[in-house]
C-alpha cells in the first residue's frame, strides 16, 4: 500500500470524496484512511458501501454540500467524466469547484520516490506492461506492475524504494490524472475506440498524446524502428511493438539488447491475451478474450490458419470492419451476444460460412464438433477473439476468458 501522507498534508485537513468503490475505489478509501485523511465514500452498491465502511470511509452520498466540504473528488475510472455525459456527481463537483482526480493522480502527488514508468496505446498495453515488469525483473531491477492491467496504482508496494513502477494507463486513468508526469511514457498506438468516452477519436488522441507531452522521457514507439528479430514461437500476442516499447524502456535503464532480448524468450504470456487453454489432437483452443474490438482480434486472427472464430458480444464502432482482410484464414464464425444480427450480416457479405450460437457454451461445443469432424489435417484453431466488449452476457473479459477455458476443460478429447 502506497503511504499518502504527502497527499493528506496537501489537503489542509479538508476531507476528500472517493465515488466508484470498485477495485480501484476501495483501494484508494484503505490508502487514505491509513494516514488518518477523512474520507466520504459513495457507491450505488450497497456491498460495495459497506466494504468501504469497513476500511474507515464514511459513507455519504456526495451532494453539493458534501463536495463544497472535500477538497477533491476522486472518481473511478469507470464512471463517465465527460462522454455520453458527465455523471451527476461530476456535475455537482464542478458546480461546487470541487477538483476532480483519479488514484493515479493521488499516487504522483505522494512524493513516493519511485520512477514510474506509464504505458499506453489502444492494444497491447497489458501485455507490454506485463512484459517489461518481467523484463526489468529479470535484468536485475525491482519491478511491480499496476493501474489498469488490475492492481490499483495505490495498492502497489512502497517497499523496497527501488521498486519501479510499471503502470497500465487506460484513457480514462489518463483523463483523471490531469497532473501526472510519469518518468517513462510508452505510447504504442492509437485506433479508434472508446469514443463513447470520449465524444470523438480527436479527444481520444489527445488524451493519449497528454500522457506523452506530461512525461521526462516520452517514448512514441510509432516513430522507432521495429526489431528484425522473430519472436512468433513465443506465448501471448507478442508482437514487434511490444518489443520495441521494452526494448527502448530498457535502453533507458542502459540494460543491453541481448540480455532483454534472452528476458523476453522467458515470458510466459498473460492470460486471455492468445493464450493457448488446451490442444485437442491437431485443433488448439485459444483464449483471447481481451480482443475487445476488431483491430486486437485481428492480432489473433493473423496469427492462426484455419480457424473456427467464436466472435461477437456488444460491439464497437465499426463493428468488424478492417477484418475483411483475414477472411480466408477463417473456416467458420460461430456468433455470440447482441452483435450476432449485426455480425451475421457482415460475414454475409464477405462469404464466410457462419453459425448463431448465442451463447458461448453452445459456440464452443459447436466449433470443437465441426473443428473436429472437418476432412483436413492441417492444425487448426477453435479462437475465441470476440471483437467486442463482454458486457452484454459476462461481467467482464476475464469473466467471458475464464468461463471460455472451463467449457474447454470439460470438452471430451
Ligand atoms: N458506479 C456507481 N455509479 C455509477 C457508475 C459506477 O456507483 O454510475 C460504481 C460501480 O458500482 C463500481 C465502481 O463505480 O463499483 C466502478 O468501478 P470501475 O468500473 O471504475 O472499476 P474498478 O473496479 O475500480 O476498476 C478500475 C478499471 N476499470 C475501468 O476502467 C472500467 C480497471 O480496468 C482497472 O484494472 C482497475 O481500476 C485497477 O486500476 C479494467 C477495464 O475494463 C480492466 N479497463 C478498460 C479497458 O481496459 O478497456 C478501460
Amino acid at each position: 500500500m502506497i503511504n499518502v501522507s504527502a497527499f493528506a498534508k496537501s489537503l489542509n485537513d479538508k476531507p476528500v470524496v472517493v465515488f466508484g468503490l470498485g477495485l480501484s475505489g476501495l483501494a484508494t478509501v484503505e490508502a487514505l484512511t491509513q494516514s488518518s485523511i477523512k474520507t466520504y465514500a459513495w457507491d450505488d452498491s450497497a456491498d460495495r458501501r459497506e466494504q468501504a465502511a469497513a476500511k474507515g470511509a464514511d459513507i455519504k452520498e456526495p451532494d453539493i454540500d458534501v463536495l463544497e466540504e472535500c477538497a477533491c473528488l476522486i472518481l473511478s475510472p469507470g464512471v463517465p467524466l465527460t462522454h455520453p455525459k458527465p455523471h451527476p456527481v461530476v456535475k455537482a463537483a464542478h458546480k461546487a469547484g470541487t477538483e476532480i482526480i483519479g488514484d493515479i493522480e493521488i499516487l504522483h502527488r505522494c512524493d513516493h520516490g519511485h520512477t514510474v514508468i506509464a504505458i499506453t496505446g489502444t492494444n497491447g498495453k497489458s501485455t507490454t506492461t506485463a512484459l517489461l515488469t518481467h523484463v526489468l525483473n529479470e535484468c536485475g531491477h525491482s519491478a511491480q506492475m499496476g493501474g489498469n492491467i488490475g492492481v490499483p496504482a495505490l495498492a502497489l508496494n512502497d517497499d523496497p524504494k527501488d521498486s519501479i513502477f510499471v503502470l497500465e494507463m487506460s484513457s480514462y486513468q489518463i483523463d483523471l490524472s490531469p497532473g501526472f508526469k510519469p518518468d517513462i511514457a510508452v505510447l504504442l498506438n492509437i485506433t479508434p475506440d472508446h469514443i463513447d468516452r470520449h465524444g470523438s477519436f480527436e479527444n481520444y488522441k489527445a488524451i493519449k498524446h497528454r500522457l506523452l507531452e506530461n512525461a521526462k522521457t516520452p517514448i512514441n514507439v510509432e516513430n522507432l524502428k521495429l526489431p528484425d528479430a522473430h519472436f512468433e514461437n513465443l506465448p501471448g500476442d507478442h508482437n514487434k511493438q511490444n518489443i520495441a516499447a521494452v526494448l527502448a524502456v530498457c535502453g533507458e535503464f542502459n540494460i543491453p539488447q541481448d540480455k532483454a532480448l534472452a528476458a523476453v524468450k522467458t515470458f510466459p504470456g498473460l492470460p486471455h491475451r492468445q493464450f493457448r487453454v488446451r490442444q485437442i489432437g491437431n485443433i488448439s483452443y485459444i483464449n483471447d478474450s481481451k480482443a475487445t474490438n476488431a483491430e486486437a482480434a485481428s492480432k489473433a486472427i493473423s496469427s492462426y490458419d484455419e480457424i473456427y472464430w467464436i466472435v461477437g458480444g456488444q460491439a464497437k464502432e465499426g463493428g468488424l470492419e478492417g477484418l475483411e482482410t483475414f477472411k480466408t484464414r477463417i473456416k467458420h464464425a460461430y456468433l455470440i451476444g447482441e452483435s450476432s444480427p449485426a455480425f451475421a450480416l457482415w460475414m454475409k457479405m464477405q462469404g464466410i460460412e457462419h453459425t448463431l450460437c448465442e451463447t458461448l457454451d453452445n459456440a464452443v461445443k459447436t466449433a470443437h464438433k465441426s473443428a473436429h469432424s472437418s476432412v483436413t489435417r492441417h492444425p487448426s484453431t477453435v479462437l475465441l477473439s470476440p471483437a467486442c466488449a463482454s458486457w452484454d452476457q459476462f461481467k467482464s473479459f476475464e469473466h467471458r476468458g475464464d468461463v471460455f477455458t472451463q467449457l474447454v476443460e470439460d470438452l471430451d478429447a
